[in-house]
């Protein structure tokens, strides 16, 4: 096994010991208990397999969401649609799993938006500093014709968009500083998702930003290689970052949505019924997951502290410094990403 794949299970050993002490010392999150299936058997021809491939662990939210989808899809099909659900990036990062739909390798993935804006230019408005001022303000513009229509318009490249779900609001954490205002950047090395925009925020704060996957990124911490990465608590959590990184600061300086794609080669070979039925299942997964990733996200933030991690929970007027400073990024990217979208969204927020 390699020396740093050893390192990496040997670590999550340690990590998922001191993560379960550390869940033990305070109560474990309640999560919401995965919801009854509701809706008929579909008939339809055929037997099919889904293997469905994500990049965060087995403890966060959205691995929850997955296993409803799996509940979902096998009971409705009494069977005949088996999922196989894998998760920690084993079968590839967020961009292999993306060309393992298109070649037909892989059936769904739900990654970030981020890391697919070379493919689909509008998803970059997701990674806008501060667009989305609430969860609700993102599900009126996810659930609504603005999601759907980028849905619609990611249908395409040998992928078959069919939902949403929530990655969340990100929080920096690092291993060297309190941070309380862009000055406390000066220098840090901050790892950013393979985006340009996220590379544009952090410079613009002053840190020195590192594009890599999220299956990268728990080893670059550990080795040193970069001071800090920005994640929602969930992720911070459910990834163990607590055994590398020391502070966090509470910036909620983005909202990422994940979204849920299909291999198109599988789709068009799948009966009409079994298509609605997969869609149907995206969407109560979806539902589920943000219920998840809300209640979790104050729970999870207590009992980081509680382990040791010290959070700053910046105040309006420290955020504001933040915003101004980023204010520039909007002009940067307008039009690029395009002012009427931008817009739109703004709109969704009054
Ligand atoms: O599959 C997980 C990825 O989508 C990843 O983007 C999660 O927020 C994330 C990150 O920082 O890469």
């Amino acid at each position: 096994m390699h020396t740093t794949t050893m390192t990496r299970v040997t670590s999550l050993i340690g990590a998922t010991l001191l993560g379960l002490t550390t869940l033990q010392a305070s109560a474990a999150p309640e999560i919401p208990p995965i919801p009854a299936v509701q809706g008929d058997v579909v008939q339809a021809e055929g037997d099919f397999k889904i293997k469905f491939s994500i990049g965060t662990t087995q403890s966060g939210a959205q691995y929850r969401g997955l296993e409803y989808f799996e509940k979902i899809v096998e009971q409705r099909s009494d069977g005949h649609i088996q999922v196989e659900l894998f998760h920690s990036a084993q079968l590839g990062d967020d961009l292999q799993a993306v060309s393992n739909l298109q070649s037909g390798t892989l059936e769904m993935t739900a990654p970030s938006t981020s890391p697919l804006v070379g493919m689909f230019p509008e998803f970059a408005v997701f990674d806008l500093p501060f667009l989305f001022p609430t969860p609700e303000v993102a599900d009126k513009v996810l659930d609504g014709e603005i999601g759907q229509k980028m849905l619609d318009d990611a249908s395409r490249q040998g992928l078959v968009a069919i939902g949403w779900a929530e990655n969340g609001y990100r929080q920096l954490t690092n291993s060297a500083t309190p941070v309380t205002s862009p000055d406390d950047l000066d220098g840090l090395k901050i790892r950013t998702m393979q985006n340009d925009i996220h590379l544009d925020i952090w410079r613009t704060l002053g840190a020195n930003p590192t594009p890599m996957s999220f299956a990268e990124l728990f080893t670059a911490l550990e080795q040193g290689v970069v001071d800090g990465q920005e994640n929602p608590w969930i992720t911070i959590e459910a990834s163990k970052f607590i055994e590398v990184q020391d502070y966090a600061s509470e910036t909620n300086h983005v909202y990422t949505p994940f979204i849920t794609l299909v291999s198109e080669r599988f789709w068009n070979r799948l009966p009409a019924g079994y298509q609605q039925l997969v869609r149907d299942a995206a969407k109560q997964m979806g539902d589920y997951e943000r219920e998840v990733s809300r209640t979790l996200n104050d729970q999870i933030k207590q009992q980081l502290k509680q382990a040791g991690m010290q959070i700053t929970e910046l105040t309006p007027e420290q955020v504001e410094v933040f915003q101004e400073k980023l204010a520039p990024v909007y002009d940067d990217w307008r039009d690029e990403i395009g002012g009427e979208l931008i817009d739109a969204i703004r709109k969704a927020s009054q």
